[in-house]
């Protein structure tokens, strides 16, 4: 009789995985300003409403995106840009509320990276199904600034990969009020999010809410 070989997967638990120099998870680090962010967020949405987004290929995007501050992430057929105006309305982005601004901040110091001031937030919105492909944030004029990215609603799990997009992602399990911060030596990782699967959250319903705050322009 032949051996059976079964060979397993190794999951780790990701509080064991050994994250970069230059990224933190900060678990459940907004929960404190959850009823502000939730009430901005709404604010925004009613003068910027979510869109899917066309890639400079002419796909569109999964995710439903819109921003706030003083310049937001847009694409289109020419190409992927901040612009200081909402195509859809014309009209300038609605400011960046204090909690975000707060948030981005102290997520930003407590992972070490002292003086973040946020000037722009893409929100990202995400239905059971949707997800985001690896890529790295390489619009902002700012590299040395941090990118800080809240999670609200249904869980997901993030793909943290490398500085090359060959780099095999270590896969993170983020929940409702999870920050993650990334920086330094760790700016230009490849990232993204695996396809969101279907649930629903007491606060947010069928949905996960992303806050990605960067500094866009110099400072
Ligand atoms: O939704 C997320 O957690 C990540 C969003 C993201 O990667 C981005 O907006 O560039």
């Amino acid at each position: 009789m032949g051996r059976c070989v079964i060979e397993l997967e190794l999951i780790e638990p990701p509080e064991q995985v050994r994250l970069p120099p230059g990224v933190r998870l900060l678990r459940g680090f907004s929960l404190p300003w959850e009823a502000a962010l939730l009430a901005d967020i709404n604010r925004v949405v009613a003068a910027a409403p979510f869109r899917h987004m066309i890639t400079p290929g002419g796909q569109r995007m999964s995710a439903a995106m819109t921003n706030c501050g003083s310049v937001g992430w847009i694409s289109d057929r020419s190409g992927y840009r901040y612009a200081s105006l909402d195509p859809h309305t014309g009209q300038p982005w609605p400011a960046l509320p204090g909690s975000f601004s707060t948030l981005a901040r102290r997520a930003a110091e407590a992972a070490g990276f002292v003086g973040f001031a946020p000037d722009a937030c893409l929100i990202n919105r995400y239905a059971p199904g949707t997800r985001m492909s690896l890529h790295q944030d390489r619009d902002e004029q700012d590299l040395n600034a941090p990118i800080v990215s809240a999670s609200l609603g249904l869980p997901a799990v993030f793909l943290l990969g490398g500085l090359e997009r060959s780099a095999r992602p270590v896969r993170l399990p983020l929940a409702h009020g999870d920050v993650i911060v990334w920086g330094g030596p760790a700016r230009m990782i490849f990232h993204g999010v695996a396809p969101i699967v279907a649930g629903l959250h007491s606060g947010l319903g069928r949905q996960r809410i992303n806050l990605t705050l960067r500094r866009a322009c110099p400072t």
